[in-house]
């Protein structure tokens, strides 16, 4: 450790950097090596980005039924961070911990933990229609809930359980300043919780809505208690988009079977899939949310389950709620960024279908309703309300926009390609080949009121041959491709090897502003101060009765405290605070077969709590490798038999000698010398314009500061001859120099790789 240490302090002082390029081979080589053609070439420049750069844009990808969020990086298709959100996710500690415990606690229906969810449309919060960067929303399909993730540290804070659904899938959806994050049912049931009507009540019995959960952006949570949801016919609603510039204060809903058909294969009666698709329309539904919160605020909401609800009969007599008939079996529904048309894609139709917001308000205005379907509620006719129907291809399901006006791109689901289209003249520009069934696409910013173009990642539903085989189940395949000429360019596939993703959005890397490091003390997910933090020097055990509470603190490289003991059956909570400021510097905790992990990042105070219902000897440890002395990051917990006595008082000793401690404290005084050279560089040059390098001189100086109290103990020690102590302490204060050192050459890499000036 001593000379890997000086040897790096060494080649750091000579200033050697950059290794020379492998010259031997040319890039012909490497091509006809690797068999690359000329276009393969031109792809990976587009998309490689080169070490220590970063990607232009950050993809927020629906994790499926892993219940997470992935994070990738545009265009490199590197992958950055599963964040844990319905589903515990161990490295994050998310749902083994206490306090991300508490979140997927938020998330229990009728008592019960549900510990998975099927994840499909991430949405950002939005500023005047424009992707923000503060919040992320996403949708659990199988279990009707909304989670809010905070990117200011993405982590997961709150999850909310849709009080009328069974089941969910139009989410989530965002209006234009984030006042409500929206989601439409998807299967029709009872909204009474709990209650049992059988099918033959479908269509009296059964009911599908939307809710619209109110987002309060400075607590950023949701606040159900300003909530509320809309009763619809029982018509399986699906996708759905908030309205935006002339169309704000409106959402649209697409459906599919409005036959209101309920099955029965096993008894010999046709399936669902012939009984839901066997008219030629189904219905958009066009919803004027803003007066329906004015209509709640007002007191017409009925409770169900204790929740406001406007009923159909209430939203028919206010005018709030229209359908029009839309082609067969539709899917995605995307309103154009200038918010005056709306894209309607039919799964079994070869059209899209445009309609006029325009034309549905003047429609509404002048009362020319076609009908009136079963429930009342009125139909506006298709021609009425249609720009334009647009042939595209086989299975058109999701649209997304570019940046040039009028272009928009869609999904062809049973054609395998991607439809680059003029939504303002109806015609088709492009077509590429994707590789196999696309699902949604995604342009970056391009569900916003301000799409940013250059790149499109098709989400694709089967990969077939594209990889390495892997057993039957396959990767997913997120193609990359290049939308900034008039041609459209495949340019990457990237396997990712957590399904199903249903939909991704993608934002501008600059507009995200994580932080690194917490307050000290904080409840991450609460942000608030964690009752359980305490500061160094302020660690300690305390027992009630059989409760025994830990209030301790990581720092490299130890635990505080190293022994706790306990009595069987007693309820164990381990807070631990990180006490680092260093970036990166997270440590994690664990307790041998406890099942529990903490991921502890800088200032982040976490908690395990157990039942020590067994006895034993049961080591505790640092799980992330935090410093060259992390495997000695370690602890015992004593789990002592009841009524268990000590008979030896003592620790065995080690054997020191006052040779041993000389040689230390000799070290201590070289390893001194070179800390102050490295210091004396920083401090030479203008390394506080650098606010990481900051950072780093804080960390280190950090250390150097606990090393005077260590050094009266080695010194107080040695005058008593006690040897052992005194090695022990001198090499604590190595340790700490160490520490400072590492840091420091950090630092000092750091300013020279950045170009620091010398500017004493
Ligand atoms: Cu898979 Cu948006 Cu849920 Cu389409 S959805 S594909
Ligand atoms: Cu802390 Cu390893």
């Amino acid at each position: 450790m001593r000379s890997l240490f000086k040897a790096a302090a060494l080649v750091l002082a000579a200033g050697v950097g950059a290794t020379a390029v492998n010259a031997a081979e040319s890039l012909q080589d490497v091509m006809k090596r690797r068999g690359l053609s000329q276009q393969d070439l031109m792809a990976a420049a587009k998309t490689y980005v080169p070490t220590g750069k970063r990607d232009e844009f950050l993809a927020f990808s629906s994790g499926g039924q892993s219940g997470q969020v992935i994070v990738y990086g545009i265009p490199s298709m590197r992958i950055l961070k599963y964040i844990g959100v319905f589903t515990p996710e161990p490295w994050q500690g998310y749902g083994f911990d206490e306090e991300s415990k508490k979140v997927l606690a938020q998330g229990r229906i009728d008592g019960m933990d549900i510990t998975w969810g099927d994840t499909h449309h991430p949405a950002f919060s939005e500023t005047n229609g424009e992707a923000d960067g503060q919040f992320l929303f996403i949708n659990d399909k199988a279990n009707p809930r909304i989670a809010v993730i905070d990117l200011r540290d993405f982590e997961t804070k709150q999850i909310v359980v849709n009080p009328i659904f069974k089941s969910e899938h139009g989410g989530a959806f965002v209006t234009p300043n984030t006042d409500y994050i929206f989601e439409a049912a998807q299967y029709a049931t009872p909204l009474e919780n709990k209650k049992f009507y059988p099918l033959e009540d479908f269509n009296e019995k059964y009911r599908g809505g939307m809710t619209y959960w109110k987002f309060d952006r400075k607590a950023g949570k949701i606040d159900p208690k300003k909530s509320f949801s809309i009763e619809l016919p029982p018509y399986s609603q699906d996708l759905s988009d908030a309205g935006k510039g002339p169309s704000d204060g409106w959402s649209f809903t697409n459906s599919f079977c409005s036959e209101r058909y309920v099955g029965g294969i096993e008894k010999g009666r046709p399936p669902y899939e012939a009984g839901c698709s066997a008219k030629d329309t189904d219905y958009l539904h066009v919803i004027n949310w803003k007066k329906a919160a004015e209509l709640v605020a007002a007191g017409k909401a009925k409770k169900i389950n204790g929740a406001d609800v406007l009923t159909i009969d209430t939203a028919v007599k206010e005018g709030i709620l229209f359908l029009i008939p839309e082609p067969k079996s539709p899917h995605g529904v995307d309103v154009t960024p200038d918010g005056t048309k709306i894209v309607v894609s039919g799964k079994l139709d070869t059209h899209v279908s445009v309609y006029s917001f325009d034309k549905i308000m003047k429609a509404i205005k002048a009362k020319k309703f076609e009908s009136k379907d079963p429930y009342g509620i009125p139909v506006i006719s298709m021609q009425d309300t249609l720009h334009t129907q647009v042939q595209l291809g086989l299975g058109p399901l999701h649209t997304q926009y570019d940046s040039k006006k009028c272009i928009a791109y869609t999904s062809l689901y049973v054609d395998s390609q991607v439809a680059k289209w003029d939504f303002c003249e109806g015609k088709v520009l492009d077509k590429i080949s994707i590789h196999y069934n696309i699902g949604h696409l995604v342009t970056m910013e391009g569900d916003t009121t301000k799409p940013a173009g250059k790149y499109l990642v098709a989400l694709n539903k089967l990969s077939i041959d594209r990889f390495n085989p892997v057993g039957p189940l396959h990767p997913q395949n997120h193609q990359l491709i290049d939308i900034s000429n008039d041609k459209m360019q495949l340019l990457y596939d990237m396997p990712l090897p957590l399904g199903e993703p249903h939909y991704v959005i993608a934002i501008d890397a600059k507009k995200l502003k994580p932080g690194v490091r917490y307050k000290v003390g904080t409840d991450t997910r609460t942000d608030q101060r964690h009752p359980g933090a305490v500061r160094a020097g302020e660690e300690r055990i305390e027992r009630n009765g059989n409760k025994v509470t830990v209030y301790g603190t990581l720092i490299r490289s130890h635990i505080t405290p190293e022994t706790i003991e306990v009595e069987v059956g007693d309820e164990v909570t381990i807070n631990l605070t990180n006490l680092e400021r260093a970036q990166d510097e997270t440590h994690g905790f664990t307790v041998s077969t406890y099942n529990v992990h903490a991921s502890v990042e800088p200032g982040k105070t976490a908690s395990v709590k157990f039942k020590a219902f067994k006895e034993g000897v049961y080591p505790y440890y640092c799980t992330e490798f935090c410093s060259a002395l992390h495997l000695e990051m370690q602890g015992y917990l004593l789990v002592k038999p009841k009524g268990w006595k000590a008979t030896k008082k003592e620790l065995a000793k080690g054997t020191y000698t006052e040779a041993e401690y000389q040689a230390i404290v000799k070290r201590v005084a070289d390893t001194q010398a070179v800390i102050d050279s490295v210091v004396g560089y920083i401090t030479s040059t203008n390394y506080k314009d650098f606010p990481d390098v900051v950072n780093l001189v804080a960390d280190a100086t950090d250390q150097l500061n606990k090393i005077p109290d260590a050094k009266s103990k080695y010194e107080a020690a040695a005058a008593k001859k006690d040897w052992e102590q005194a090695s022990l302490w001198a090499e604590q204060v190595w340790q700490y120099q160490v520490k400072a050192a590492d840091i420091g050459l950090r630092a000092k890499t750091y300013l020279e790789q950045n170009g620091a000036k010398v500017i004493k």
